[in-house]
């Protein structure tokens, strides 16, 4: 399994006064290559994460929503507009941001922040921050004015019209948000300064937010004025026929495979789960760069992808997703909602509050708008986080393809049997594992499997479930 290259602090605290000099970690001490989205979780929740849930999983990495100073409002957009690079938001202030990091670091969790770069905000008039900092849409006192803004003159309200040009994509606005020159001396400057902030409290590494609207040579520029070698993943949507690839951006570290969860979501309803074993015939990103998902915030919104709402074909495109050795796996967590823009769960004044989780450990519940969906502790999640670990880099095969199921053994570590039908599948399945009793990993308690002395079991398949078993979890 490929394991990242982050800069992690083991030993857990970095004093907040200690400057750019984090720990090396070459990914030896990860346990897994998994990393997770805690969508617009508090610093307090995600730190208590870390040390109840994703730490004793084996979890490589939590991918934070934006830390920085952004527009008040009640939508959870408002982090996509930031103010200043005060590391101060609606998700908690400075301190509690750097004791999420120690306390993470503890629980041998890596920290990963959304890095919004391209842009600040999108508002017509003027303002202040959460934080108290005055602002104009293009003047942000102290960093920016005028003229370290785009005006691309391509379109009448400078806005981004056209996907098939490069220049407008890049230099025109996105949703009227002022657009950074960020070819630039000083924007650069800027931009590292805040992301070096970041790296001195001891941040692992970056997404790029919204990469494709910067040319890939600037992303690489701003990355060099980066203390140390922080871990990178660039957001690049791909979209077949423009003219920017997420490919133009491997140099500067790995991308999100957006193709994937598209196609993820196409043979849930076609139940070829077998595709995913032919990835690169999808024209994917090679798999040591690419980030796999089944959703995100963005594509949970606007329908491209599956999502917690799926239930059960949500949850078994995860088991599908954390089985295949195709690409490094980020599991996602949000809140449920049924309006884009609202039901952010948050106090008066505006700050988010404190998660918990509102349902059981399965998928089949109903979700009232602002509950915590916490789908990333489903049992079939969890249980395959464990069997990604037991199977480390083993091979896909014995691969079993029939109807709407489709099966596969890693190596001689593990088998899963998934069943993308409404009908519950009784079969008898052939692996190399060794012969024993082995617990149904993707089910609640310990659901024996035998395999027998030939590598063979019988088990019932559920409709929209899956059989996982490995050498690691036995009765
Ligand atoms: C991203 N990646 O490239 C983020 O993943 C995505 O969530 C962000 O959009 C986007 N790029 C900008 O960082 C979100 C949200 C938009 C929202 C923007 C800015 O999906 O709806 O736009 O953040 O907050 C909102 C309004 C939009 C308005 C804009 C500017 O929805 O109508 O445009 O603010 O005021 C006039
Ligand atoms: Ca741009």
């Amino acid at each position: 399994m490929r394991r990242i290259p982050l800069a992690l602090v083991l030993a857990g605290t970095l004093a907040l006064t200690a400057c750019s000099t984090t720990t090396t970690f070459d990914g030896e001490g990860a346990r897994s290559d998994i990393g997770i989205q805690l969508f617009q979780w508090n610093w307090d929740s995600i730190a208590r994460e870390c040390t109840d849930v994703l730490g004793p999983a084996g979890i490589a990495w939590v991918l934070t929503s934006p830390p920085q100073e952004h527009i008040m409002g009640s939508p959870w957009w408002t982090a996509y507009q930031p103010v200043s690079y005060k590391i101060e938001s609606r998700l908690g202030t400075r301190e509690q941001f750097a004791a999420m990091v120690a306390t993470c670091h503890k629980a041998g969790v890596a920290i990963i922040v959304d890095a919004v770069i391209n842009h600040m905000t999108g508002q017509d008039s003027d303002g202040v921050g959460w934080a108290g900092s005055e602002f104009g849409h293009y003047e942000y006192p102290g960093i920016y004015t005028d003229k370290d803004f785009h005006h691309c003159g391509l379109s009448d309200s400078d806005d981004i019209t056209d996907y098939s040009s490069a220049g407008n994509v890049q230099n025109c606005e996105l949703v009227n948000l002022a657009d950074l020159a960020t070819e630039t001396e000083h924007v650069q400057e800027e931009i590292a300064t805040y992301l070096n902030d970041l790296r001195s409290i001891g941040v692992d590494g970056f997404r790029i937010d919204a990469a494709k609207h910067m040319p890939a040579s600037d992303v690489a520029e701003i990355i060099d004025r980066i203390d140390g070698d922080p871990y990178i993943v660039q957001e690049v949507i791909r979209s077949d026929g423009e003219p920017i690839q997420p490919e133009d951006y491997l140099d500067n570290g790995d991308v999100f495979e957006f193709g994937l969860a598209y196609q993820l979501m196409t043979w849930m309803k076609t139940g070829q789960l077998s595709g995913i074993a032919n990835a690169d015939s999808y024209g994917f990103a090679p798999s040591d760069q690419a980030r796999t998902f089944v959703d995100n915030h963005d594509t949970e919104r606007n329908r491209q992808t599956l999502s917690y709402r799926d239930g059960a074909k949500y949850q078994l495109a995860t088991i599908l997703l954390l089985a295949s050795d195709y690409g490094s796996p980020v599991l996602y967590s949000g809140y449920a909602f049924t309006i884009n823009n609202n039901s952010l769960p948050q106090d008066e004044e505006g700050r988010v509050t404190d998660v918990s989780c509102a349902k059981g450990s399965a998928p089949g519940h109903d979700f009232e708008d602002g509950d915590w969906v916490c789908q990333h502790r489903w049992v079939g999640t969890l249980g395959m986080v464990g069997w990604r670990e037991a199977v480390g880099d083993e091979p896909v095969q014995d691969e079993w393809n029939e109807g709407d199921a489709y099966a596969f053994g890693r190596g001689s570590l593990g088998f899963v049997a998934l069943n993308a039908s409404d009908e519950a599948l009784e079969q008898r399945f052939e692996t190399s594992l060794p012969s024993g009793s082995y617990c149904n990993v993707v089910a609640a308690g310990c659901d024996v499997v035998e395999v027998g002395a030939d590598g063979s079991f019988t088990a019932t398949v559920p409709a929209w479930g899956a059989v996982a078993i490995h050498v690691d979890a036995r009765p």
